[in-house]
């Protein structure tokens, strides 16, 4: 009985089912989607979910993630997710097939997680940021019950419809034979189920679907466009005070070697935006407030664009840099000096009898980094940085202002992006990341990369420049050796110091030998100290060790 009974519900088929699962879950992202352009379009359920996820990962999975895909992380992680909702999909498609209210109440229960997800995000507005994932999964229920009505169309699930589709049966007076009641003219085994109505319905919605999502993603698309056209506005005026020029032979040419500065579509990404947010500069405020902050004040992007800009090199550095890695780069900040504008809200540093010793800077999707107050104010040029290499920020690097601080990581310093600035203290709050264990505050570690020649690479016997950076910023690089296999270290060239807060360049002409060789280098910062040889973890205030390329000389 239960089996014959399963029978009858399989009258559409396995595979039918299957696609109008996947059709239902396609339904549901491109409502959701069309929807969430009136919402946010972060608020979209795959970019909650995927956000959500972000900042659940726990450390090891996040460093994994970028180990394995690097700047493509985030594109993993969407794709990642669109394949399991299409095995939901699907399954929940399968499911229908036994009882179409299972299969819808489980589409619904998936849209709950984005629902979830999108309500529980820390730029959340309200109640609208749920509007996205339950309207979605509305609509995909609905459409999964409707589809897997049809495939049962015939056979409605009682014993009298299981007869129906044995041979010579009649049909059963509780099944509806075609939707549009009349008896296959050929007089042929017609399917026992509603083929046409579910050909039909199914193109019907996947053409709706279809121009929901386009028009969704064009609505989401055409957000930004205020804030193109202000970053298309800015003119960064000069500053007061430029960054010196660059000293004579601060640049190698060494071919192979990272360039002394970044260009912009060349610097490192890191950050936890699934979409980059992009901000309207002229509807852009920034507040200082806090304790021990005798005047609170509220900053325009104009008012920060006419006080005195001061323009600096400083190299930037992720503390999720692994020994030898790409999270590193060097550029020509333009911006305000942060201890200026915290002095005039009459922020004292804790030497200075200041109450506050910690910096907590939000930025507009919600990312937390805290910095401290006393180095800050100790007299480096700490920015809030409007402009990045002679243009103003790129989106992806904080427009329209981020912080740069000159010797700490950049999750502790370099918020991007940024809308508040409170003064705090370490004891009162922790702030994204060291709630997930990595260290309150964080100095970048000394560290030397070899940049050529390339891991495994085949050079010819004979001379061979071996050249990278190495960087110790706030402290400054005082040398650098390179070591082949087991033998002496050897001093390298390095380019003339640009300023203690840049990375410098290297270089060590190498006689190489036939065969297969290690090549380690290690620098030695201002202080004496030298680089540890022992590689640690990233987490949870950044990698130490050596940095080694295996090459064979031929
Ligand atoms: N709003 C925001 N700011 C952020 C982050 C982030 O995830 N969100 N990541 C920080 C980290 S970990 C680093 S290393 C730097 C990287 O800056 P970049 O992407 O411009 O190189 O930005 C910092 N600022
Ligand atoms: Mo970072």
């Amino acid at each position: 009985m239960r089996t014959k009974k399963r029978n009858s519900a399989h009258a559409g088929g396995r595979l039918p089912a299957a696609l109008g699962g996947l059709l239902a879950g396609y339904a549901a992202l491109a409502v959701a989607e069309l929807v969430s352009a009136a919402v946010r379009p972060q608020a979209s359920p795959v970019l909650a979910v995927g956000s959500a996820a972000i900042d659940r990962a726990p450390a090891p999975v996040k460093d994994w993630a970028i180990r394995e895909f690097g700047t493509n992380d985030k594109l993993a992680l969407q794709l990642g997710i669109v394949a399991v909702l299409g095995v939901i999909a699907v399954a929940l498609g399968l499911l229908a097939l036994h009882s179409r209210t299972a299969g819808s109440t489980g589409m619904a229960v998936s849209g709950a997680v984005g629902v979830w997800a999108a309500l529980s995000r820390p730029d959340a507005t309200g109640f609208a940021d749920a509007l996205p994932s339950l309207v979605g999964a509305c609509a995909g229920a609905a459409l999964l019950y409707d589809l897997a009505g049809r495939l049962r169309a015939r056979t409605t699930g009682d014993t009298a419809s299981v007869q129906n589709t044995a041979p010579g049966s009649r049909p059963n007076k509780d099944s509806l034979p075609f939707t549009n009641g009349l008896p296959p003219a050929d007089g042929t085994r017609e399917p026992g189920w509603d083929r046409r109505g579910f050909v039909t319905a199914a193109l019907a919605a996947a053409a709706a679907s279809t121009g929901a999502g386009l028009a969704g993603r064009s609505l989401n698309g055409d957000r930004g466009s205020g804030a193109d056209a202000s970053r298309l506005g800015v003119v960064l005026p000069a500053a007061a005070s430029s960054a010196p020029p660059l000293p004579g032979g601060a640049g190698m040419e060494v071919p192979g070697i990272s360039p002394f500065i970044t260009p912009n579509r060349d610097f490192y990404r890191v950050d936890t935006a699934l979409v980059v947010p992009k901000v309207d500069a002229t509807a852009w405020r920034l507040r200082i407030h806090g304790k021990g902050v005798a005047r609170e004040r509220t900053f325009t992007f104009e008012d920060l664009l006419g006080r005195e800009l001061i323009e600096r090199r400083i190299t930037l550095t992720c503390v999720s840099n692994q020994v030898g890695g790409p999270y590193v780069g060097n550029a020509r900040w333009i911006g305000v000096r942060l201890a200026d504008l915290l002095a005039e809200c009459g922020v004292r540093p804790p030497s200075h009898g200041g109450p506050a010793d910690q910096l907590v800077a939000r930025s507009v999707d919600g990312m937390t980094l805290g910095t401290p107050v006393e180095v800050v104010m100790d007299g480096r040029d700490a920015l809030l940085a409007l402009g990045m290499n002679g243009e103003p920020l790129p989106f992806a690097h904080g427009f329209p202002v981020r912080m740069v601080v000159p010797g700490l990581y950049g999750f502790v310093s370099g918020c991007k992006w940024i809308q508040d600035i409170e003064l705090t203290t370490f004891d009162a709050y922790d702030t994204y990341w060291v709630r997930r264990g990595w260290a309150r505050t964080a100095p970048v570690k000394t560290q030397s990369r070899i940049d050529t020649p390339r891991p495994f690479a085949r050079p010819r016997a004979g001379g061979v420049l071996v050249a990278g950076v190495a960087w110790a910023q706030h402290r400054g690089i005082d040398k650098v050796e390179v070591r082949v296999d087991d033998g002496p270290w050897r001093a390298a060239r390095l380019a003339t110091e640009d300023t203690a807060d840049t990375w410098r360049q290297w270089s060590l002409p190498w006689q190489a030998a036939p065969g297969t060789h290690t090549l380690t280098v290690r620098a030695t910062d201002r202080t004496g100290v030298a680089q540890t040889p022992r590689r640690t973890r990233t987490i949870p205030d950044g990698a130490d060790g050596w940095h080694s390329v295996v090459v064979t000389v031929v």
